[in-house]
């Protein structure tokens, strides 16, 4: 038996939301990002998960050596608290030049400040200390159908990718795929489309999925299926534990709140391939309930790493023998029951 995979935990820091949703504002006191790195040790959690704007606020309004200047000091504050910075995500839809998307927007100007836009990330990613880049394409899609060209966008997509695989040859590229929200059809919609485009680009092996439960749920399909895929091609980067209740808003819910049996088959499926062997981080990306009194609320975090581990130790108590017999007789009614019934403990 090989030995057994002790995990990493990462969580951003938008993580430690303050309840603001499209119906209302904030309703508890907003924390800085140091107040928040603060916390990530104490709770469990050495991976922080990072967007261009969380290091470096007001990123459009500064010169590039008081961005790096910035990044240089985040640095120090993460080394400070002995944090690993897991990824930064060039956030692409928040700018004025980003309201119809990055990327693949119809105009030029906007596409070349998306682009611009993903270099200065991979420059900040550089000087805090990860080569990873997470491209969630937020607005790459259409809320009118006809308002793009598909097949100009896919293009568009991939050239950009090349040129920051270009533009630093030691970058790693984690598209990280959801099927829609905010736009009605997103590009990019699965770890399908995401592991296409990663052997379509210049440099396969520096591109891989990064798979967030909810959104593979969205699209309709098995979150734990999606990481097996990910990772028969060796294109797993990382993931983004949570839940989603059906087909509405996307709700990064607690890891398993919604469908702990579907939670204990991600756990099984990652657990049974190795993942984190190779320093991966278990990503979390769950909104807390905008009913929740206090401030900087880290309860659901502490709570989805719990569920985790507790379901690690359901994947390795499975009896496999009884398993495998169950399989060897077809008996997959037996099987079902014994799940169902180990996950319950009873
Ligand atoms: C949104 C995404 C986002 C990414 C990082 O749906 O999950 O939070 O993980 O940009
Ligand atoms: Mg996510």
């Amino acid at each position: 038996m090989s030995e057994q995979t002790e995990y990493k935990f990462s969580f951003g820091p938008w993580n430690i939301s303050e309840g603001e949703d499209p119906f209302g504002p904030q309703v508890r006191k907003p924390g800085t990002f140091e107040a928040k790195l603060d916390l990530y040790r104490p709770l469990g959690f050495e991976g922080v998960q990072l967007h261009d704007d969380d290091v470096v606020e007001g990123i459009d309004d500064l010169s590039v050596e008081q961005v790096m200047k910035r990044a240089a000091e985040v640095k120090v504050m993460l080394d400070d608290r002995g944090l690993t910075p897991e990824f930064v995500a060039p956030r692409l839809w928040f700018a004025p030049e980003t309201v119809d998307g990055g990327l693949t927007a119809n105009s030029e100007s906007d596409r070349q400040y998306a682009m611009d836009r993903c270099k200065r990330t991979i420059d900040i990613a550089r000087a805090v200390g990860t080569k990873n880049i997470v491209m969630w394409f937020a607005r790459e899609g259409s809320y009118c159908r006809e308002s793009k060209d598909p097949k100009v966008a896919y293009d568009r997509i991939l050239d950009g990718l090349n040129t920051m695989l270009d533009y630093d040859k030691e970058i790693e590229i984690w598209i990280e795929p959801k099927p829609n929200e905010p736009t009605d059809q997103a590009y990019v919609p699965t770890i399908g489309h995401t592991v296409a485009l990663a052997y379509a680009s210049n440099d396969p092996k520096r591109v891989k999925g990064l798979i967030e439960s909810a959104h593979a749920i969205l699209a309709g399909l098995d979150p734990g299926d999606e990481m097996a895929f990910a990772m028969a091609h060796n294109m797993l980067g990382s993931v983004h534990l949570n839940d989603q209740n059906g087909l509405k808003y996307d709700q990064d819910k607690n890891f398993g709140a919604a469908n702990l049996r579907s939670a204990f088959n991600q756990v099984r499926v990652l657990e049974q391939n190795g993942y984190g062997k190779n320093g991966e981080f278990i990503g979390l990306d769950i909104k807390v309930m905008r009913t929740q009194k206090g401030e900087l609320v880290t309860t659901h975090l502490e709570t989805s790493r719990e569920i985790f581990l507790a379901l690690v130790a359901k994947v390795r108590s499975l009896d496999t023998a009884k398993e495998q017999a169950f399989i060897a007789a077809r008996d997959y009614e037996g099987l079902e029951r014994y799940l169902l019934l180990h996950l319950m403990g009873v």
